[in-house]
């Protein structure tokens, strides 16, 4: 069954080509409220179980699918599969899972590439962020550079300054910033989302968060997708290893559900 109509194609194949970021409607107000529920229920109990006090209350979450059937299937979601396998011309596997819940006044993220983490080739793996509220610049959301996915994997600098106001567990929010090469001038796109909404992150386009300025919050699931044969770091912080998405066949590697 196909789920992206020919008009969702035509347009995400140009938005993937000319930006580097292409969204999708995805979910009901009632799957986004089940769904949130479900983030919400997982978070009070890392909460309830964290009796070291390793995790901020609203610190992000790591692969939150390992902690709730309902979130795997999400990272399932045959439209999003449809999705990457059609902008990566491939099957896929899924690779890692984690979600914001970026309350008021929570800081954003540098500008990075998320090839930088992963070490594929280009266009080799694809995050999705799944909002949970509307997203815009006032809350906090995810902004690109257009057109800067045509650049290659770029260096990041250190700011040790900046890099002590990451949480404990989550070391790459801030502090690591990619260095663009001189003589470039990309257009800063802002982000908006709606509820429900996802949107398809390409391995190279430089992106980054802005500070939550608003009374509101700005929570996201997000997933991540290699294609086939592709290879890619495991990671020192997120740990990465292949989750079945019912794309690429995994018998040769070990499943992590
Ligand atoms: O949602 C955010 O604040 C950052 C997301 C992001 O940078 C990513 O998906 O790589």
């Amino acid at each position: 069954m196909n789920y992206l109509t020919e008009e969702e194609k035509q347009q995400l194949q140009f938005d993937w080509r000319y930006k580097g970021v292409s969204i999708l409607n995805l979910l009901t107000e009632s799957e986004v409220d089940s769904y949130s529920n479900e983030l919400e229920r997982i978070r009070l109990e890392r909460q309830e179980n964290d009796t070291e006090g390793q995790w901020g209350d609203y610190d992000p979450f790591m692969y939150p699918h390992k902690e709730s059937e309902k979130l795997t299937d999400l990272m399932k979601h045959p439209k999003v599969i449809e999705a990457v396998e059609f902008l990566m011309d491939g099957k896929v596997f899924g690779v890692q899972t984690w979600a914001y819940f970026k309350p008021p006044g929570q800081l954003g993220r540098d500008q990075h590439q998320n090839i930088f983490y992963t070490q594929c080739d280009a266009n080799e793996i694809i995050n999705v962020s799944v909002a949970f509220d509307n997203h815009d610049p006032n809350n906090g959301s995810v902004w690109y550079l257009e057109g800067s996915h045509k650049l290659w994997k770029l260096p990041m600098e250190v700011d040790e300054e900046r890099a002590k106001t990451n949480p404990k567990n989550w070391r790459s929010e801030r502090g690591k910033p990619c260095v663009i090469p001189e003589g470039h001038n990309f257009t800063k796109i802002d982000g908006h989302l709606k509820r429900g909404q996802v949107a398809l992150l390409h391995s190279n386009v430089i992106h980054g968060s802005e500070p939550n300025e608003s009374n509101r919050f700005r929570r996201a699931y997000l997933t991540g997708y290699i294609k086939e044969g592709a290879k890619f770091a495991a990671g020192h912080q997120m740990k990465r290893k292949p989750i079945d998405v019912g794309s690429a066949k995994l018998s040769q590697l070990s499943l992590d559900l």
